[in-house]
């Protein structure tokens, strides 16, 4: 299988995870790209028409996105432990930790856009902030879901290390673990899997 991802990607990141979690990281060749809406990858364009990564081509050239279905494709793939859990109140409630997390990282990414992207007389500080609110008001949450993750290697844990490891990397300024303590002190534990090692964002 073939995955277009970049390794500063939280959402690539996140499939990444899900594969090392999962035993199939072998099987998967990773093809960097970088892409933006102003800038677009051709040859991703052809995979993915939404030109966002994380996309993954399987063997027989069919191509799977966003991040939550390759990551629910490639649960169906293993025998392990499930990271997605089996129809019912569990399911959802991972589910939605998992779209929290997403959200965070959709927000965060959409406030680096703003000021790494759009030309410095476009930027919108109102709109920033209101980003960076979303991140911090997703974080607030987790901080008191965080006594339910320990031991827990599933869909809902693994984006939101993602989310906080992206945090991490762009907005290292925003000090989160400062006011939430108990999701610093679980992410100091998740964050040295070897998964999450692997996957580190560049230094
Ligand atoms: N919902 C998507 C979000 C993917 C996403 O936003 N990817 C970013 C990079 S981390 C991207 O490709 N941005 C390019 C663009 O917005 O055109 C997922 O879960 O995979």
């Amino acid at each position: 299988m073939r995955l277009h991802s970049n390794p500063a990607s939280p959402f690539g990141r996140k499939v990444k995870v899900a594969a090392y979690e999962t035993g199939l990281m072998d099987r998967i060749e990773v093809r960097n790209v970088q892409t933006t809406a102003v800038g677009p990858d051709p040859v991703l364009i052809v995979d993915n028409p939404l030109g966002k990564i994380p996309c993954l081509v399987l063997d027989d050239g069919t191509a799977l996105y966003d991040s939550r279905v390759i990551c629910e494709y490639l649960d169906s793939l293993h025998a392990g432990a499930r990271l997605f859990p089996e129809p019912g109140p569990e399911r959802w409630a991972a589910l939605r930790l998992q779209a929290l997390g997403d959200g965070i990282m959709d927000a965060a990414l959409l406030a680096r856009y703003e000021t790494f992207l759009r030309p410095e007389e476009r930027r919108w500080d109102a709109w920033i902030d209101g980003q960076l609110d979303k991140v911090a008001r997703g974080l607030d949450r987790l901080e008191l879901e965080a006594d339910g993750f320990a031991e827990r290697i599933d869909i809902a844990t693994i984006t939101a290390a993602c989310a906080l490891g992206y945090l991490d990397f762009r907005f290292a300024g925003l000090a989160w673990r400062e006011t939430r303590p108990r999701l610093a002190a679980w992410f100091a534990l998740f964050g040295a899997r070897a998964s999450l090692l692997h996957t580190l964002p560049p230094g």
